[in-house]
């Protein structure tokens, strides 16, 4: 009798897939089990906790939906919570419980989620949970949750450079066999960088047409409020591994030879120039950083006369270096990291970071650009809105608010790091080692932003004085006791001190006028 009743008990196992895990090559999928149940859900928690572009949660979406269904046609068996299914209770908490109890699973399985909001919601999820539960990696990164905060324990600094040679060495990317980097040095940053020049037309962006009104209409019906535009007749991020591949395949062919020299450029009507547009892809786990760097490589190796050893340097750095080192950030420094403000910054943003209608041209086109297609690259996100923000003074929480919500790519473990780290030194020097800002010099020399602004880039005081020129130098004044005695901005100070003081009264003045009026410049 005893006998009979182990062998009639089934062993049945729920295995929760988040948006953000859409990594086919996992373990998980290697065989099939008809004991183990995967579930999707698209639910209100996730759109709701920000407001997000539009593009972002279609994307999310459709390609949640892609997985399932590639996920059921290998047999594999799926349950798929749709955003309006009545039986959604629009957390994952409930949604879980409810299956479990209606189909008596006898185990809970997840992967390790890349935020700590989520990451804390199925921590306690599972200490109430009656039945076992087990958490896999997502075998997704190079580096594990918490090996840059071994690699610098015990220092004051964690400088992304050393952190970068450890994982190349580590995993023997462009690596020679005596441990040296490939061409005798580390970095090649001073061959990359230049400006666009006018004659210069660069590549069409490899751009999808999925049609994805279904999912578009959807979301509407449901009130989630979402910010931005989109075609979905023709929506142009990759929604499943098969474009991602197709986009990857693309960069290495068509881009990868200008990465590095144009990847600070900014141009008007530009918007993607010699970028990846792969972090979509990379975030969602549809592609590995793993397979983006190698396939990089042999692209490089196949073709080296065409693809400069500092082009594929520069891009393997991002990735290898920047997007694992931020990750890195975030796992050592979160909870704490999300509430720092080191300037104690206060203000709102602007109205117009939801329109684009300013007369500065340099915002007017990074925000529409990022309205329209969900991305903006590095330097209109860091050189153009972030040292806008920064220069004025909005508080950290409301500049991430932004960043989370209209970028494609944006997982808060990537972004909190870079915007309330990078970009608004809100942490005080743990990522950056001086804040990022800029008057329009930077800008006019990274871009041909300058020529058609409304503002000239070349006056500081008076009407039409371009309002980065005078917002420096009331930023450095106002944080003087926090950045006076930093060393990497010390000439900054020195040319500030040494003013004539009337210059200097007529700046702070042109600057507080502009902070007066940040609604209309
Ligand atoms: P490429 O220029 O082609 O670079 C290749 C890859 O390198 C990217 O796909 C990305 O995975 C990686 N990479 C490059 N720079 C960084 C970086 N600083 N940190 C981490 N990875 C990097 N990136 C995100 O993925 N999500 C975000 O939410 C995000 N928010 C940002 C906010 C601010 C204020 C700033 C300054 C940067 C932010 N970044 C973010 C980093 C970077 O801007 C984007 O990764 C990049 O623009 C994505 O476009 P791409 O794929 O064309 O990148
Ligand atoms: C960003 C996002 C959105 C908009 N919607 C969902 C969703 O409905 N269901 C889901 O599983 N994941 C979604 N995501 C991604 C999650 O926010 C992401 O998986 C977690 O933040 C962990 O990084
Ligand atoms: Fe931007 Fe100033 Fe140049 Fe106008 S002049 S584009 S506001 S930097």
């Amino acid at each position: 009798m005893q006998k009979q009743k182990i062998m009639a008990f089934k062993n049945k196992t729920l295995r929760l897939i988040l948006g953000d895990q859409l990594n086919i090559n996992h373990s998980w999928f290697t065989t099939v089990d008809s004991n183990i149940t995967f579930v999707l859900m698209e639910i209100k928690s996730e759109t709701d906790y920000v407001k997000h572009h539009i593009q972002k949660v279609i994307g999310i979406f459709a390609a949640m939906q892609h997985f399932a269904k590639d996920l059921q046609q290998k047999n594999h068996d799926v349950i798929y919570i749709r955003l309006n299914d009545e039986n959604n209770f629009h957390r994952f908490d409930e949604n879980l419980s409810v299956l479990i109890n209606t189909h008596e699973f006898t185990q809970f399985e997840y992967m390790l989620p890349d935020e700590y909001r989520v990451d804390e919601h199925l921590n306690t999820f599972t200490q109430k949970l009656n039945i076992p539960f087990k958490v896999y990696d997502t075998e997704h990164f190079y580096c594990t949750r918490s090996e840059l905060g071994d690699f610098f324990a015990g220092k004051k600094t964690f400088l992304m450079e050393s952190f970068y040679r450890n994982i190349r060495k580590k995993n023997k990317v462009l690596i020679d066999e005596e441990d040296k980097p490939l061409h005798g040095k580390w970095n090649f940053d001073e061959d990359n960088r230049q400006k666009l020049p006018k004659s210069h037309k660069p590549v069409n962006p490899l751009l999808f047409s999925n049609d994805v009104t279904e999912i578009e209409t959807n979301i509407l019906k449901s009130n989630i409020k979402t910010i931005g535009k989109v075609n979905s007749k023709n929506f142009i991020w990759p929604i499943n591994r098969k474009q991602s591949l197709e986009l990857l395949e693309f960069f290495t062919t068509d881009c990868l030879q200008l990465f590095g020299t144009f990847q600070d450029a900014m141009a008007p009507n530009e918007w993607s120039l010699y970028h990846s547009r792969l972090s979509f892809s990379m975030n969602i786990k549809l592609l590995s950083p793993v397979e983006v760097v190698d396939k990089a490589i042999a692209a490089y190796n196949k073709n080296p006369h065409e693809i400069a050893f500092h082009q594929l340097e520069g891009f393997v750095r991002q990735i290898i270096g920047w997007r694992e080192y931020m990750r890195g950030i975030y796992w050592l420094k979160m909870p704490a990291y999300a509430n720092l403000n080191y300037f104690q910054h206060d203000k709102k943003l602007p109205e117009w970071f939801w329109t684009g209608d300013t007369k500065m041209n340099c915002l007017k086109h990074a925000i529409n650009q990022s309205i329209d297609y969900a991305y903006a690259h590095h330097i209109q996100r860091l050189m153009v809105t972030g040292n806008f923000a920064l220069l004025v003074g909005i508080h950290p929480d409301q500049v991430d608010a932004w960043y989370l919500g209209i970028y494609i790519d944006a997982f808060e473990w990537v972004e909190i790091t870079n915007t309330r780290g990078m970009s608004q030194y809100a942490d005080g020097g743990i990522v950056g080692t001086k804040p990022y800002v800029s008057s329009a010099a930077y800008i006019n020399k990274m871009s041909s932003y300058c020529s058609g602004c409304y503002y000239d880039k070349n006056k500081k005081i008076g009407e039409k004085a371009c309002p980065f020129n005078s917002l420096y130098w009331n930023f450095y004044n106002m944080h003087e006791d926090k950045l006076g005695n930093n060393p990497r901005i010390g000439m900054m100070y020195n040319v500030w001190r040494k003013m004539n003081v009337d210059t200097q009264k007529e700046l702070l003045t042109q600057a507080d006028f502009y902070l007066k009026h940040l609604n209309e410049i």
